[in-house]
């Protein structure tokens, strides 16, 4: 699994960087932006995690039109010293984890289309942004992705990179936090999400289980649609905990040959915070 990096597409540095060029996004780009920014910050409020209102506000993302990524990095770096760099679209593993060990995160910078508000499968500067930048403006959490960028650099070495993503899917991307007694969101493909913002947290039909480490690593998952299973950390200090301070190379070793876990299946050794329906995944299946 471990690839070769292969060449940046024509106009891009070695390391897949591209200029963002923000005077070139036309008024309906800046429109686009707005109108996803709007459904989603009405929604969220409740619903997410506050560390991420937060980081909006650290980074004046109620501002209207795309953000500027200059400006943008300039409020990151002086919060946690994290910057967002321009790339053309999914760039290769070992080059995102570089990145990522460096404290940079790369962000696509086109925007959807008009028609293409609630799905699309690439990236976008929405999702990236939106979705990924406010949380790296919280020390604990812009930790723990400089150690997954870096924990991708071994495991790339290992040949375990399909096990570590799927950690990456089901925290940075898919990932619930307990507050008390009600969970939150923090995952950005959620909160970058109408329909997931409110599937996530209140349809009967996914399992919300409790975050373990082994488990997820083990768990499939989906890209095509809506997740069967959400995992809930406690906080992110404890996920921090559960994997800055955990050597994955046993892990990795005694993980090699277990079967995967489907997504939608539930352990005896599962804590559930809610067990789902799975009438979603269902209605879809026989659709
Ligand atoms: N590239 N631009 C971009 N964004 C990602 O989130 C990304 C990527 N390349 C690889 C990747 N993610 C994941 O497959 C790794 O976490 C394994
Ligand atoms: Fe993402």
């Amino acid at each position: 699994m471990s690839e070769d990096p292969g060449t940046p597409p024509a106009g891009a540095a070695k390391d897949w960087t591209i200029p963002q060029r923000w005077e070139s996004y036309t008024p309906e780009d800046h429109a686009t932006w707005d109108r996803l920014f709007e459904r989603q910050a009405q929604l969220l409020p409740g619903r997410v995690t506050p560390l991420f209102l937060q980081g909006l506000d650290i980074l004046r993302l109620s501002k209207p039109g795309i953000p500027d990524f200059e400006e943008l990095s300039e409020r990151l770096m002086k919060a946690t010293g994290w910057q967002v760099v321009a790339v053309p679209g999914l760039v290769p593993d070992s080059v995102f984890f570089d990145h990522l060990a460096n404290r940079r995160f790369v962000a696509g910078n086109f925007i959807r289309r008009p028609d293409q508000l609630d799905y699309l499968q690439e990236p976008d500067v929405f999702h990236d942004v939106f979705g990924h930048v406010p949380l790296l403006t919280q020390p604990v959490f812009a930790d723990y992705m400089q150690a997954y960028g870096r924990g991708g650099q071994r495991a790339a070495a290992a040949g375990t990179i399909a096990k570590l993503a799927r950690l990456y899917w089901y925290t940075v991307e898919f990932g619930l936090v307990r507050s008390g007694d009600s969970l939150q969101l923090y995952g950005a493909g959620i909160v970058s999400s109408y329909g997931e913002s409110q599937f996530a947290l209140d349809d009967p039909s996914p399992h919300r289980i409790r975050f373990d480490l082994k488990r997820v690593m083990q768990t499939r998952y989906r890209i095509d649609d809506y997740q069967q299973s959400y995992f809930v950390i406690d906080s992110f200090e404890d996920l921090l905990d559960q994997t800055l301070n955990t050597d994955f190379g046993p892990i990795y070793a005694e993980l090699a040959d277990a079967a995967d876990i489907e997504t939608d299946a539930i352990l005896p050794s599962d804590h559930l915070y809610t067990r789902g329906t799975q009438a979603y995944a269902h209605e879809k299946r026989s659709a």
